[in-house]
């Protein structure tokens, strides 16, 4: 009885040693330090929920799995950050999804102007199965897409005069996002469309070499823009998402375990996050009035002038996604209809 426990016992040691010799088994942890990076500050709501992710990994680990931010672009830009991944040099990253159709360009699909109209609509077409149809396409280029976060509504800055109508848009040098939706958008409405990564971007507006940007409220208070911009125009002309990413050469790599572990951790941060990111853009004009930005709503007849002008950007997207998805994402738009 004895001989044959430990005969037993014997042939399960040696089981498992020989399964861990070709496989890490399923539910394993193993001490792993994982970098994660984005481009905002600490203190923005991409730095809060980075941290709070950090700390979620942390927990369900027993400390094993260890999640190390880099804030302000420090391990790159969003691209750099992205070939990185790929190349397997770094983990993980959270970037918006504009900066990723050069590598995946059904991506472009959320570039669409004006697509949604409030955030929840969004978060169901983001979180439902298109949304996670468009991720699962960066997977053959050597990503892997977690969850989307919020980056949030887009609206324009810059220091020559507040756009009120879509002339104003005339000969006003607007950094944009690396990406040719936003480049065609911003050219058609008259504006001079200079493709910049946002690590550049605060110095190009302080030294004057642009007029103007277009982020979210939470982006134009967290980066300090109120500084060297003085008109805020509310655009609201697309809804920008973040994405966080991780390196498919590292994750394939992962055990079961490990790979929900940062699942989780990621859902729980996107949860905060756009909490978070709403509660803080609710009270941003105030904030942005107060450090003063003069701010100006654009009207609902001019926000429709600048609608149809960007119209034609539109075929820009179809021809970089196609038809069919460009087609699926707007019936999944008008069924989660706010
Ligand atoms: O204008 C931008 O580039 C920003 O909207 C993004 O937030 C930026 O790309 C961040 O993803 C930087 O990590």
């Amino acid at each position: 009885m004895k001989r044959l426990l430990i005969s037993t016992l014997a042939a399960a040691l040696l089981g498992s040693t020989l399964s861990l010799g070709y496989a890490q088994a399923a539910d394993d942890i193993r001490p792993r330090m994982i970098r994660f990076g984005y481009g905002l500050n600490e203190d923005s709501n991409q730095g809060r929920a980075a941290k709070l992710l950090a700390e979620e990994v942390a927990k369900a680990s027993g400390g094993k799995l260890k999640v190390r931010t880099f804030a302000s672009a420090s391990l790159g830009s969003d691209d750099q950050m992205q070939n990185a991944l790929i190349g397997g040099a770094q983990e993980m990253m959270v970037g918006s999804t504009a900066t990723l159709v050069g590598i995946s360009k059904e991506m472009a699909v959320w570039d669409t102007p004006f697509l949604f109209t409030d955030p929840r609509q969004a978060d169901q077409v983001l979180d439902g199965p298109v949304g996670r149809q468009v991720m699962d396409k960066l997977e053959e280029k050597g990503l892997v897409g977690l969850v989307y976060w919020e980056n949030g509504f887009r609206n324009v800055t810059n220091s020559a005069r507040p756009i009120e109508k879509l002339e104003d848009f005339e000969g006003i040098k607007l950094r944009v996002m690396p990406n040719p939706v936003f480049i065609d958008t911003f050219k058609r409405m008259g504006a001079n469309a200079v493709p910049l990564p946002f690590s550049e971007l605060f110095t190009a507006l302080e030294t004057k070499a642009v007029d103007g940007q277009e982020n979210p409220y939470n982006t134009i208070l967290s980066s300090k823009f109120y500084e060297v911009q003085k008109y805020l125009s509310v655009t609201n002309h697309v809804y920008s998402p973040w994405i966080v990413t991780v390196s498919k050469r590292w994750w394939d790599g992962l055990s079961a375990t490990e790979q929900s572990i940062l699942m989780d951790a990621a859902e729980k941060a996107r949860d905060a996050e756009r909490e978070d990111t709403r509660r803080e853009a609710s009270q941003a004009l105030a904030a942005l009035k107060e450090r003063g930005m003069q701010i100006n709503e654009v009207s609902p007849e001019e926000i429709q002038r600048m609608r149809e002008q960007a119209q034609p950007a539109i075929q820009t997207v179809i021809d970089a996604v196609g038809q069919d998805l460009f087609d699926q994402v707007q019936a999944e738009v008008s069924k989660a209809a706010p």
